[in-house]
Order: C-alpha cells, then structure tokens, then sequence
C-alpha cells in the first residue's frame, strides 16, 4: 500500500491532522492500537485555547463544539479559603477559554473522517516503523492476523506518551527532558451540576483540588493523591468527603454529589523530547511531551504541533519544504513555554511532601504576588488563555 503520511495514533493529534491533510487533498492512513470505543473511554481534558477552537474550526468539525460548548472569562484560584476570579477575558483583551471534554472533540473527529470515507484502521497490532531515516519510510502493521506494509512519504508520531515512533529513534539522536511529581491527581466525572459557573483550583495544606466541568450537569473534579494511592483506595464517598474538605464554605453548600461514571488517578510528569522531526518521522502531541495537567495544556500543545506540522506538510507536498524544515523548532518554542507555566501552576499549588521550609515560604510570597498584582494576574491570565502564535 502507498499513501503520502502515515498517522500512528487516533488519539487528537492524529485524527485533528487527518482531517487537516484530508481538506488540503494530501492522502493519510492513520493506524490506532485499541478500538475507538477504548480512545473514547479515555478521560481526559476538558478546555480548550482560542488556538485549539480556531483548529477544530479550520478542521471542519466545530459545529457541535460551539453548540454544546461554555465559553468561559475567567478561573477561580481558592488560596487559604478566600476565592480569587482571575478575569481572563478582561486581562487577555477579551479572550476566552472553552469548556468541551476531549472525549466530545474525539467523537467529532472519528464521525467527520468516517463520513468522508477516509480509512483509519483500529486494533493494529504490532505497528512497526522503519526508513525514516532515508526517502522511503514504512510502517507495517498486523490487523486480523495478517500483517500489512505501507509505504509513504512520511511518518506522523501521534501515538501518545507510551507510542513506537519515540521509541523507535535512535538514543543518541535524541534528548529527553522530564520532571515527575511526587504526587497524582485522582479524577472523577459526575452526572451532576457543577459546583461553580467557572474553574475553581484550590491550593490547600491538604492537597490540591480542581472543581471543573463537562456540561452545566456533568462535573469534572481532581484531587492531589500521594502516588502510592490506588483507585480502589477511593470510595465515591471518601472523594466528596475529601474534596469537601479542600473546599470554600460556599463550594461546600453548592457542591451535588452522585455516582462516580469513571475515576483514575494520573501520574502527574513534565516531559519533553528534543527535537521532534527525525528525517521522515515528526512526533505531535503525547508523543513528544507532556505537561501535568494544572495548566490545561495537554490537549491544546497537542492542537498546536499538528497546526505546524499539517500546515508543514500541505507547504511541502505544494514545493515547500520550508515548513516541515521549522517544524521542530517552531513547536519547540510553544512546547516549553507551555511546560513552564504548567510547571510553574503545578509548583504554586500543589503541596510537596519535601520542600524545603524557604522554598515553601517563597512559592506562598509567590502565589501572593501574582494573585495581588495586576501584572502577576495578566500573566497567569495570558498562559492560560494560550498565547499568540509566533507566525
Ligand atoms: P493520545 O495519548 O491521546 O493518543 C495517542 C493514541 O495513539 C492513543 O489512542 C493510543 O492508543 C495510540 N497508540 C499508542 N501506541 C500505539 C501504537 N504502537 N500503534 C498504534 N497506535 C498507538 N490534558 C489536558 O489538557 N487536561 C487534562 O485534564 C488532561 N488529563 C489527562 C489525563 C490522563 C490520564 C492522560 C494520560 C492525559 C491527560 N491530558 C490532559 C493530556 C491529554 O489530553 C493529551 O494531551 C492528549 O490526549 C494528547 O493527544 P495525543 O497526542 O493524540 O495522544
Ligand atoms: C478538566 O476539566 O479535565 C481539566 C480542566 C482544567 C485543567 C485540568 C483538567 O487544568
């Protein structure tokens, strides 16, 4: 078989750069471990830049986003039980972030390439890369007990943290960066009414609590967990006891408890690998970093390198090779200023288990100054929202 890019991964990044190449008539295949009811199952992110919302846009398949989604103008930040709003929209010149699960945005994905008939083949077992080192890459696969081979032109890594195409590179040709927490975050997703119109992050001597939402009558909520914490550790009612307590008087009376629809824990790491184009191999997304999910980055870097690299791609297949020579570099840029500001929010409100007394001291001066500072708020204000990108 022969396409142009082959996509390993059916995860967001691969499927929002399908789409992009599908609508600038470039042929992808794309290859997904697990089933899409398993990709689906997956909870995980729930808001979104201005950058991600404009991507899924140029797509074809924010329709329903923009139906069902919340637009949301600003956070929450509860630091010693007193609430500070910080106003997005009016620090940012009038941006916004939009509240709309990841699970929804894949779903939109998956139906917009199935109706346009384009092929993604799931349960591929045994992917295989090789040749990107050189003009003729190929990718093999086993789907059904037979084993396939494609040729093409590129590779795209989409394949998430745990993927083949970062393994697959030569150690000494690439560098990796990481930072793992002494901590998780234990989520829990409810068919109820969340507590707060906005995000509420609560920094607490307890741990960390994130109250964030779905939908008006599906709630999201996390809590700090030590990491040798299991699931089954976690009842539905020793969560809401715990959340109850990291809470404000007021979340406390608003907060509706129900039945967990789904709890984990995440492992919560800062991780980047350098660089993130490897001859005919790029990574995108999960595949090439990862940020702990206090700054609501994940998803949206993940947005931002199929915008470089599907824009790279169409430029290079109309006689440019300009954008996929920038790729790496043009993504980096973004990637690690998103890691340090969710390395940064990770840092100003969760609590570590070891930290120095004059560390703790100054992270608490820290948090005071940039919730009691007009340039300390902007600046929070500006990460978040997601910043411009460097054209
Ligand atoms: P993904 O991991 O989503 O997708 C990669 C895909 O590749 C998967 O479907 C996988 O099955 C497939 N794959 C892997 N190996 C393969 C192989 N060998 N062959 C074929 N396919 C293969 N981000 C936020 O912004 N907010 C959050 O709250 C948040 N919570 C998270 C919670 C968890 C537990 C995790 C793991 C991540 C969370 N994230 C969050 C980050 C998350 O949303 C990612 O940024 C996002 O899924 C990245 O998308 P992809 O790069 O497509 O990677
Ligand atoms: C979520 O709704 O899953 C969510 C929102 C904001 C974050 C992390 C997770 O920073």
């Amino acid at each position: 078989m022969k396409v142009q890019v082959a996509i390993i991964g059916a995860g967001p990044s691969g499927l929002i750069l399908g789409q992009l190449l599908a609508k600038a008539g470039i042929d992808a295949i794309i290859l997904e471990a697990h089933t899409g009811e398993y990709v689906l199952g997956r909870i995980r992110a729930g808001v979104l830049e201005q950058v991600c919302v404009d991507l899924l846009d140029e797509a074809g398949v924010g329709a329903r986003m923009h139906a069902q989604g919340l637009p949301h103008h600003g956070i929450e930040l509860l630091v010693e039980g007193k609430r500070h709003r910080i106003d997005l929209h009016g620090l940012t010149g009038g941006k916004q972030v939009m509240v709309y699960g990841q699970t929804e945005l894949t779903r939109d994905l998956m139906d917009a390439r199935k109706a346009a008939g384009l092929t993604t083949v799931y349960e591929a077992k045994e992917v295989a890369i090789s040749g990107f080192d050189g003009d003729h890459p190929t990718v093999s696969y086993v789907k059904d007990g037979i084993r396939h081979d494609i040729h093409c032109d590129f590779i795209a890594g989409c394949d998430g943290f745990h993927g083949v195409c970062r393994a697959s590179v030569p150690k000494d040709s690439i560098r990796l960066f990481e930072r793992i927490y002494p901590f998780g975050w234990l989520g829990l997703l409810s068919d109820t009414p969340p507590v707060c119109d906005e995000l509420i992050y609560a920094k607490h001597p307890r741990g960390f609590a994130l109250c964030s939402m779905r939908s008006r009558t599906r709630s999201r909520y996390y809590l700090q967990v030590p990491l040798s914490d299991k699931v089954d550790d976690w009842s539905d009612q020793r969560f809401w006891d715990e959340l109850r307590l990291r809470l404000d008087a007021e979340a406390r009376q608003s907060l509706v408890t129900g039945p967990a629809l789904e709890k984990s824990i995440a492992p919560l790491r800062s991780f980047v690998a350098e660089p993130m184009r490897f001859g005919r191999l790029f990574l995108a997304g999960d595949a090439a970093h990862i940020v702990p999910p206090t700054g609501a980055k994940g998803l949206n870097l993940a947005a931002s390198d199929v915008r470089f690299l599907g824009h790279a791609l169409i430029e290079y297949y109309g006689g440019s090779s300009h954008g996929i020579d920038r790729y790496s570099e043009r993504a980096l840029r973004r990637v690690w200023k998103a890691e340090r500001f969710s390395w940064w929010m990770t840092n100003l409100l969760h609590v570590f288990p070891d930290t120095l007394p004059f560390e703790q001291r100054a992270l608490e001066a820290e948090l005071d100054y940039v919730l009691h500072s007009h340039a300390g708020r902007t600046t929070l204000a500006e990460n978040y929202v997601g910043l411009p990108f460097e054209e």
